[in-house]
Protein backbone atom coordinates (compact mmCIF):
# COMPACT_ATOMS: atom_id res chain seq x y z
CA UNK A 1 0.00 0.00 0.00
CA UNK A 2 1.51 3.34 -0.44
CA UNK A 3 2.73 6.01 2.45
CA UNK A 4 0.48 8.34 0.99
CA UNK A 5 -2.54 6.41 0.87
CA UNK A 6 -4.44 6.63 4.46
CA UNK A 7 -6.29 3.46 4.61
CA UNK A 8 -9.59 2.89 6.31
CA UNK A 9 -8.22 0.91 9.05
CA UNK A 10 -4.46 -1.03 9.91
CA UNK A 11 -4.12 -3.99 11.17
CA UNK A 12 -2.95 -4.30 15.08
CA UNK A 13 0.06 -5.81 15.27
CA UNK A 14 1.85 -7.57 18.60
CA UNK A 15 5.81 -5.75 18.66
CA UNK A 16 7.67 -8.54 16.23
CA UNK A 17 10.47 -9.38 18.95
CA UNK A 18 7.79 -10.32 21.08
CA UNK A 19 6.10 -12.50 19.04
CA UNK A 20 9.66 -13.33 17.21
CA UNK A 21 9.96 -14.88 21.46
CA UNK A 22 6.03 -16.99 21.16
CA UNK A 23 7.10 -18.78 18.06
CA UNK A 24 10.06 -20.01 19.69
CA UNK A 25 7.85 -21.39 21.89
CA UNK A 26 6.19 -23.12 19.40
CA UNK A 27 8.98 -24.25 17.22
CA UNK A 28 10.00 -26.00 20.48
CA UNK A 29 6.92 -27.13 21.23
CA UNK A 30 6.66 -28.23 17.99
CA UNK A 31 2.78 -28.68 18.66
CA UNK A 32 0.84 -26.37 15.82
CA UNK A 33 -2.83 -26.49 16.25
CA UNK A 34 -5.60 -28.14 17.38
CA UNK A 35 -6.38 -27.19 20.89
CA UNK A 36 -2.50 -26.23 21.67
CA UNK A 37 -1.41 -23.84 24.69
CA UNK A 38 -1.45 -20.92 23.16
CA UNK A 39 -4.89 -21.83 21.90
CA UNK A 40 -6.12 -22.52 25.87
CA UNK A 41 -4.41 -19.37 26.74
CA UNK A 42 -5.83 -17.22 24.25
CA UNK A 43 -9.81 -18.46 24.86
CA UNK A 44 -8.91 -17.99 28.97
CA UNK A 45 -7.68 -14.57 28.46
CA UNK A 46 -11.39 -13.49 25.94
CA UNK A 47 -13.64 -14.77 28.34
CA UNK A 48 -11.54 -12.46 31.30
CA UNK A 49 -11.40 -9.71 28.57
CA UNK A 50 -14.56 -9.86 27.52
CA UNK A 51 -16.19 -10.67 30.43
CA UNK A 52 -18.01 -13.91 29.05
CA UNK A 53 -18.69 -17.36 30.26
CA UNK A 54 -17.46 -19.58 27.46
CA UNK A 55 -15.88 -18.74 24.24
CA UNK A 56 -14.77 -21.10 21.26
CA UNK A 57 -11.81 -19.60 18.62
CA UNK A 58 -12.10 -19.70 15.37
CA UNK A 59 -10.11 -19.42 11.81
CA UNK A 60 -12.03 -17.13 10.71
CA UNK A 61 -15.38 -14.89 11.36
CA UNK A 62 -17.70 -16.96 9.35
CA UNK A 63 -17.25 -19.98 10.45
CA UNK A 64 -18.54 -19.21 13.85
CA UNK A 65 -21.59 -17.83 12.57
CA UNK A 66 -21.97 -21.36 9.98
CA UNK A 67 -21.21 -23.77 13.14
CA UNK A 68 -23.88 -21.53 15.43
CA UNK A 69 -26.69 -22.38 12.93
CA UNK A 70 -25.41 -26.06 12.98
CA UNK A 71 -25.48 -26.36 16.56
CA UNK A 72 -28.81 -24.87 17.27
CA UNK A 73 -30.23 -26.88 14.11
CA UNK A 74 -32.02 -23.29 13.07
CA UNK A 75 -33.66 -24.81 9.43
CA UNK A 76 -36.57 -23.11 7.70
CA UNK A 77 -36.15 -18.95 7.78
CA UNK A 78 -34.25 -16.91 9.73
CA UNK A 79 -34.86 -13.28 9.91
CA UNK A 80 -32.01 -10.72 9.76
CA UNK A 81 -30.48 -7.60 8.10
CA UNK A 82 -29.35 -6.59 4.48
CA UNK A 83 -27.40 -3.62 6.59
CA UNK A 84 -24.07 -5.74 7.03
CA UNK A 85 -21.02 -7.51 5.08
CA UNK A 86 -22.70 -10.17 3.16
CA UNK A 87 -21.19 -12.86 5.64
CA UNK A 88 -24.39 -12.60 8.01
CA UNK A 89 -26.64 -13.52 5.12
CA UNK A 90 -24.37 -16.22 3.59
CA UNK A 91 -24.02 -18.10 6.82
CA UNK A 92 -27.57 -18.84 6.63
CA UNK A 93 -27.05 -19.48 2.78
CA UNK A 94 -24.44 -22.32 3.24
CA UNK A 95 -27.13 -24.38 5.83
CA UNK A 96 -29.99 -24.45 3.26
CA UNK A 97 -31.74 -21.08 5.69
CA UNK A 98 -33.83 -18.76 3.50
CA UNK A 99 -33.08 -15.32 4.73
CA UNK A 100 -36.02 -12.92 5.45
CA UNK A 101 -34.83 -9.39 5.31
CA UNK A 102 -36.31 -7.16 7.91
CA UNK A 103 -35.69 -2.98 7.79
CA UNK A 104 -33.51 -1.62 10.58
CA UNK A 105 -33.49 0.92 13.31
CA UNK A 106 -31.87 4.31 11.89
CA UNK A 107 -30.93 5.35 15.50
CA UNK A 108 -28.62 2.31 15.61
CA UNK A 109 -28.49 0.95 12.44
CA UNK A 110 -29.09 -2.87 13.33
CA UNK A 111 -32.91 -4.54 13.00
CA UNK A 112 -35.67 -2.85 14.17
CA UNK A 113 -37.42 -4.91 16.80
CA UNK A 114 -41.10 -3.51 15.52
CA UNK A 115 -41.10 -4.92 12.03
CA UNK A 116 -39.79 -8.08 13.06
CA UNK A 117 -43.24 -9.65 14.03
CA UNK A 118 -44.90 -8.85 11.02
CA UNK A 119 -41.96 -11.16 9.04
CA UNK A 120 -42.07 -14.18 11.65
CA UNK A 121 -44.13 -17.25 9.57
CA UNK A 122 -44.56 -21.19 10.67
CA UNK A 123 -40.78 -21.73 9.15
CA UNK A 124 -39.17 -19.24 11.13
CA UNK A 125 -36.89 -20.80 13.78
CA UNK A 126 -34.45 -18.08 14.17
CA UNK A 127 -33.58 -14.42 14.64
CA UNK A 128 -29.81 -12.94 13.37
CA UNK A 129 -29.61 -9.42 14.03
CA UNK A 130 -25.96 -7.65 13.75
CA UNK A 131 -24.61 -4.79 15.95
CA UNK A 132 -23.63 -2.97 13.08
CA UNK A 133 -20.38 -0.98 13.63
CA UNK A 134 -20.65 -2.16 17.58
CA UNK A 135 -23.57 -0.52 17.96
CA UNK A 136 -25.54 -2.76 20.14
CA UNK A 137 -28.98 -3.70 18.83
CA UNK A 138 -32.23 -3.38 20.96
CA UNK A 139 -31.79 -6.23 22.84
CA UNK A 140 -34.05 -6.40 25.36
CA UNK A 141 -36.97 -5.96 22.39
CA UNK A 142 -35.49 -8.97 20.50
CA UNK A 143 -35.11 -11.38 23.13
CA UNK A 144 -39.34 -10.79 23.95
CA UNK A 145 -40.06 -11.58 20.02
CA UNK A 146 -38.08 -14.63 20.15
CA UNK A 147 -39.09 -15.35 23.36
CA UNK A 148 -42.67 -15.26 22.64
CA UNK A 149 -41.93 -17.04 19.83
CA UNK A 150 -39.89 -19.70 20.68
CA UNK A 151 -37.35 -18.86 18.36
CA UNK A 152 -33.56 -18.52 18.99
CA UNK A 153 -31.21 -15.29 18.44
CA UNK A 154 -27.84 -15.54 17.39
CA UNK A 155 -26.09 -12.13 17.05
CA UNK A 156 -23.92 -11.37 14.43
CA UNK A 157 -21.19 -9.43 16.98
CA UNK A 158 -18.51 -9.74 14.10
CA UNK A 159 -17.74 -5.56 14.91
CA UNK A 160 -18.36 -5.76 18.74
CA UNK A 161 -15.30 -6.76 20.74
CA UNK A 162 -15.27 -5.33 23.78
CA UNK A 163 -19.09 -3.33 23.57
CA UNK A 164 -20.58 -3.31 26.96
CA UNK A 165 -23.51 -1.96 28.31
CA UNK A 166 -23.91 -0.63 31.72
CA UNK A 167 -20.70 -2.75 32.42
CA UNK A 168 -22.31 -6.21 30.91
CA UNK A 169 -20.81 -7.58 27.83
CA UNK A 170 -23.36 -7.44 24.48
CA UNK A 171 -22.10 -10.55 23.77
CA UNK A 172 -23.63 -12.66 26.63
CA UNK A 173 -27.74 -11.50 24.74
CA UNK A 174 -29.23 -14.07 23.08
CA UNK A 175 -28.29 -17.71 22.65
CA UNK A 176 -24.90 -16.81 21.23
CA UNK A 177 -22.58 -14.67 19.33
CA UNK A 178 -19.98 -14.44 16.83
CA UNK A 179 -17.07 -12.14 16.89
CA UNK A 180 -14.12 -11.44 13.80
CA UNK A 181 -10.62 -11.03 14.38
CA UNK A 182 -10.08 -10.73 10.64
CA UNK A 183 -6.64 -7.89 10.54
CA UNK A 184 -9.15 -5.18 9.49
CA UNK A 185 -10.71 -5.24 13.40
CA UNK A 186 -10.53 -3.33 16.28
CA UNK A 187 -9.09 -6.22 17.69
CA UNK A 188 -7.35 -8.84 15.11
CA UNK A 189 -5.32 -12.35 14.59
CA UNK A 190 -4.49 -11.67 11.07
CA UNK A 191 -7.49 -14.03 10.33
CA UNK A 192 -10.04 -14.95 12.66
CA UNK A 193 -12.83 -15.20 15.26
CA UNK A 194 -14.98 -16.94 17.95
CA UNK A 195 -18.41 -18.04 19.28
CA UNK A 196 -19.76 -16.80 22.74
CA UNK A 197 -21.73 -19.35 24.61
CA UNK A 198 -23.47 -18.96 27.46
CA UNK A 199 -22.80 -22.70 29.19
CA UNK A 200 -20.41 -25.27 29.57
CA UNK A 201 -22.38 -28.45 26.89
CA UNK A 202 -22.97 -25.99 24.43
CA UNK A 203 -19.22 -24.85 24.45
CA UNK A 204 -18.37 -28.38 24.57
CA UNK A 205 -20.54 -28.81 21.22
CA UNK A 206 -19.03 -26.06 19.90
CA UNK A 207 -15.59 -27.23 20.35
CA UNK A 208 -16.51 -30.53 18.55
CA UNK A 209 -17.88 -29.08 15.66
CA UNK A 210 -15.19 -27.12 14.73
CA UNK A 211 -12.94 -30.17 14.57
CA UNK A 212 -14.86 -32.44 12.17
CA UNK A 213 -17.34 -33.93 14.97
CA UNK A 214 -14.26 -35.78 17.03
CA UNK A 215 -15.08 -36.23 20.61
CA UNK A 216 -12.55 -38.23 20.72
CA UNK A 217 -9.99 -40.39 18.77
CA UNK A 218 -12.53 -43.10 17.43
CA UNK A 219 -15.72 -41.18 18.03
CA UNK A 220 -17.65 -38.51 15.94
CA UNK A 221 -20.95 -36.96 17.32
CA UNK A 222 -21.61 -34.69 14.61
CA UNK A 223 -20.82 -33.80 10.90
CA UNK A 224 -18.67 -31.01 12.26
CA UNK A 225 -16.52 -28.61 9.74
CA UNK A 226 -12.33 -27.79 10.45
CA UNK A 227 -12.80 -24.28 11.90
CA UNK A 228 -9.87 -24.26 14.10
CA UNK A 229 -7.78 -21.59 14.97
CA UNK A 230 -3.69 -22.13 14.84
CA UNK A 231 -1.04 -21.91 17.55
CA UNK A 232 0.52 -18.81 15.75
CA UNK A 233 -2.85 -16.99 15.28
CA UNK A 234 -3.40 -17.55 18.93
CA UNK A 235 -0.36 -16.29 19.78
CA UNK A 236 -0.61 -13.15 18.08
CA UNK A 237 -4.15 -12.94 19.63
CA UNK A 238 -2.45 -13.27 23.28
CA UNK A 239 -0.11 -10.14 22.65
CA UNK A 240 -2.98 -7.97 20.37
CA UNK A 241 -4.78 -8.50 24.32
CA UNK A 242 -2.00 -6.48 26.11
CA UNK A 243 -2.23 -3.37 23.84
CA UNK A 244 -6.01 -3.44 22.77
CA UNK A 245 -7.10 -1.02 25.55
CA UNK A 246 -4.85 1.26 23.75
CA UNK A 247 -5.83 0.95 20.18
CA UNK A 248 -9.58 1.51 21.74
CA UNK A 249 -8.49 4.67 23.28
CA UNK A 250 -6.56 6.13 20.20
CA UNK A 251 -9.24 5.50 17.91
CA UNK A 252 -12.08 7.48 20.58
CA UNK A 253 -9.49 10.21 20.49
CA UNK A 254 -9.79 10.11 16.52
CA UNK A 255 -13.58 10.09 16.75
CA UNK A 256 -13.74 13.06 19.12
CA UNK A 257 -11.43 15.22 16.78
CA UNK A 258 -13.84 13.77 13.71
CA UNK A 259 -17.13 14.93 15.88
CA UNK A 260 -15.87 18.16 16.78
CA UNK A 261 -14.64 19.45 13.34
CA UNK A 262 -17.96 17.75 11.77
CA UNK A 263 -20.61 18.97 13.95
CA UNK A 264 -21.21 22.20 11.99
CA UNK A 265 -21.06 21.00 8.41
CA UNK A 266 -24.62 21.15 7.37
CA UNK A 267 -25.68 17.76 5.27
CA UNK A 268 -22.68 15.42 7.38
CA UNK A 269 -24.22 13.52 10.27
CA UNK A 270 -23.11 10.75 12.95
CA UNK A 271 -23.43 9.63 15.85
CA UNK A 272 -22.42 10.30 19.22
CA UNK A 273 -21.61 7.65 21.87
CA UNK A 274 -24.66 5.98 23.39
CA UNK A 275 -25.31 6.62 27.05
CA UNK A 276 -23.79 3.53 29.30
CA UNK A 277 -22.26 1.73 26.19
CA UNK A 278 -18.27 1.27 26.28
CA UNK A 279 -17.86 1.43 22.61
CA UNK A 280 -15.06 0.66 20.38
CA UNK A 281 -14.74 2.62 17.52
CA UNK A 282 -13.74 0.22 14.84
CA UNK A 283 -15.89 2.25 12.24
CA UNK A 284 -16.53 6.01 12.09
CA UNK A 285 -19.53 5.96 9.38
CA UNK A 286 -20.82 9.39 8.41
CA UNK A 287 -24.18 9.73 6.06
CA UNK A 288 -24.47 12.48 3.25
CA UNK A 289 -27.80 14.48 2.93
CA UNK A 290 -27.06 15.57 -0.92
CA UNK A 291 -29.34 18.41 -0.74
CA UNK A 292 -27.74 20.23 1.95
CA UNK A 293 -24.38 19.40 1.94
CA UNK A 294 -24.28 19.97 -2.01
CA UNK A 295 -22.76 17.18 -3.01
CA UNK A 296 -23.88 13.64 -3.22
CA UNK A 297 -22.27 10.42 -0.78
CA UNK A 298 -20.67 8.90 -4.35
CA UNK A 299 -19.17 12.44 -4.85
CA UNK A 300 -17.52 12.75 -1.55
CA UNK A 301 -16.37 9.22 -1.68
CA UNK A 302 -14.27 9.58 -4.73
CA UNK A 303 -13.30 13.13 -4.09
CA UNK A 304 -11.46 11.49 -1.32
CA UNK A 305 -9.92 8.88 -3.17
CA UNK A 306 -8.81 11.79 -5.27
CA UNK A 307 -6.88 13.15 -2.40
CA UNK A 308 -5.57 9.58 -1.57
CA UNK A 309 -8.15 9.12 1.33
CA UNK A 310 -9.52 5.62 0.96
CA UNK A 311 -12.46 5.77 3.00
CA UNK A 312 -14.93 2.76 2.07
CA UNK A 313 -18.93 2.74 2.19
CA UNK A 314 -19.78 -0.22 4.46
CA UNK A 315 -22.76 -1.62 3.66
CA UNK A 316 -22.94 -0.77 0.36
CA UNK A 317 -24.73 -2.18 -1.86
CA UNK A 318 -27.22 -4.31 0.81
CA UNK A 319 -26.81 -7.54 0.93
CA UNK A 320 -30.56 -7.93 -0.41
CA UNK A 321 -29.19 -6.46 -3.83
CA UNK A 322 -26.75 -8.79 -4.49
CA UNK A 323 -27.84 -11.09 -7.00
CA UNK A 324 -28.14 -13.94 -4.98
CA UNK A 325 -30.53 -12.82 -2.81
CA UNK A 326 -32.00 -10.08 -4.81
CA UNK A 327 -34.95 -12.19 -5.70
CA UNK A 328 -36.36 -13.10 -2.08
CA UNK A 329 -39.68 -11.37 -1.42
CA UNK A 330 -38.29 -9.58 1.56
CA UNK A 331 -35.37 -8.03 -0.58
CA UNK A 332 -37.37 -5.39 -2.42
CA UNK A 333 -36.26 -1.78 -1.71
CA UNK A 334 -40.54 -0.56 -0.21
CA UNK A 335 -39.36 -3.18 2.33
CA UNK A 336 -35.99 -1.88 3.60
CA UNK A 337 -36.26 1.57 2.99
CA UNK A 338 -34.18 3.26 6.16
CA UNK A 339 -31.34 0.18 5.21
CA UNK A 340 -31.67 1.91 1.52
CA UNK A 341 -31.34 5.13 2.73
CA UNK A 342 -28.33 4.18 5.01
CA UNK A 343 -26.74 2.64 2.07
CA UNK A 344 -27.22 5.01 0.05
CA UNK A 345 -25.51 7.85 1.79
CA UNK A 346 -22.67 6.11 4.45
CA UNK A 347 -19.20 6.68 4.23
CA UNK A 348 -16.81 5.15 6.75
CA UNK A 349 -13.87 7.67 7.56
CA UNK A 350 -10.41 6.33 8.14
CA UNK A 351 -10.66 4.94 12.04
CA UNK A 352 -7.34 3.57 13.55
CA UNK A 353 -4.97 3.50 16.24
CA UNK A 354 -2.01 5.24 13.96
CA UNK A 355 -4.01 7.75 12.26
CA UNK A 356 -1.84 10.52 12.81
CA UNK A 357 -3.00 14.11 13.57
CA UNK A 358 -1.75 15.39 9.81
CA UNK A 359 -3.85 12.46 8.30
CA UNK A 360 -6.93 13.12 10.57
CA UNK A 361 -6.62 16.74 8.93
CA UNK A 362 -6.37 15.63 5.57
CA UNK A 363 -9.51 13.85 5.84
CA UNK A 364 -11.83 16.54 7.78
CA UNK A 365 -9.95 19.05 5.28
CA UNK A 366 -11.66 17.29 2.37
CA UNK A 367 -14.81 16.49 3.71
CA UNK A 368 -15.10 19.98 5.11
CA UNK A 369 -14.27 21.39 2.07
CA UNK A 370 -11.11 23.03 2.58
CA UNK A 371 -9.60 21.14 -0.59
N1 LIG B 1 -20.04 -10.32 9.89
C1 LIG B 1 -19.78 -9.01 9.73
C2 LIG B 1 -20.78 -8.02 10.20
C3 LIG B 1 -18.56 -8.61 9.18
O1 LIG B 1 -18.29 -7.30 9.00
C4 LIG B 1 -17.62 -9.59 8.77
C5 LIG B 1 -16.36 -9.20 8.17
C6 LIG B 1 -17.96 -10.95 8.98
C7 LIG B 1 -19.19 -11.27 9.54
C8 LIG B 1 -17.05 -12.06 8.59
O2 LIG B 1 -15.84 -12.06 9.36
P1 LIG B 1 -14.50 -12.68 8.69
O3 LIG B 1 -14.82 -14.06 8.16
O4 LIG B 1 -14.03 -11.72 7.61
O5 LIG B 1 -13.56 -12.75 9.86
C9 LIG B 1 -13.28 -6.44 5.22
C10 LIG B 1 -12.92 -7.72 5.91
O6 LIG B 1 -12.31 -8.66 5.04
C11 LIG B 1 -14.05 -8.37 6.62
O7 LIG B 1 -13.49 -9.15 7.65
C12 LIG B 1 -15.00 -7.38 7.26
N2 LIG B 1 -16.15 -7.98 7.85
C13 LIG B 1 -15.45 -6.36 6.24
C14 LIG B 1 -16.38 -5.31 6.83
O8 LIG B 1 -14.31 -5.68 5.75
P2 LIG B 1 -12.82 -5.58 2.80
O9 LIG B 1 -13.12 -6.23 1.50
O10 LIG B 1 -13.32 -4.22 3.02
O11 LIG B 1 -11.25 -5.59 3.14
P3 LIG B 1 -10.05 -4.91 2.36
O12 LIG B 1 -9.08 -5.96 2.03
O13 LIG B 1 -10.57 -4.08 1.24
O14 LIG B 1 -9.44 -3.97 3.48
C15 LIG B 1 -9.95 -2.72 3.84
C16 LIG B 1 -8.81 -1.79 4.16
O15 LIG B 1 -8.13 -2.22 5.30
C17 LIG B 1 -7.76 -1.67 3.06
O16 LIG B 1 -8.06 -0.63 2.19
C18 LIG B 1 -6.49 -1.37 3.82
C19 LIG B 1 -6.71 -1.98 5.18
N3 LIG B 1 -5.98 -3.24 5.33
C20 LIG B 1 -6.57 -4.42 4.98
C21 LIG B 1 -5.89 -5.61 5.13
C22 LIG B 1 -6.52 -6.92 4.72
C23 LIG B 1 -4.70 -3.21 5.85
O17 LIG B 1 -4.17 -2.12 6.15
N4 LIG B 1 -4.03 -4.37 6.01
C24 LIG B 1 -4.57 -5.59 5.70
O18 LIG B 1 -3.93 -6.63 5.89
O19 LIG B 1 -13.45 -6.59 3.86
Amino acid sequence: MDKNFITVTSPLLPDLDEFHEMLREIWDRKWVTNNGDFHKRFEAALCEYLKVPYISVFTNGTLPLITALQALNISGEVITTPYSFVATTHSLWWNGIKPVFVDIDPATGGIDPDRIESAITPRTTAIMPVHVYGKPCRTREIQEIADKYGLRVIYDAAHAFGIEVDGKSILTEGDMSTLSFHGTKVFGTTEGGALVVQDEKTKKRIDYLKNFGFAGETEVVAPGINGKMDEMRAAFGLLNLQQVDAAIEARHQVAIRYREALRPIEGIDFWDDMPGVRHNYGYFPIFVDAGKYGMTRDELYFKLREHGILARRYFYPLISDFSTYRGLPSATRENLPNATRMADTVICLPIHHELTPTDQQRVLDVVMKKR
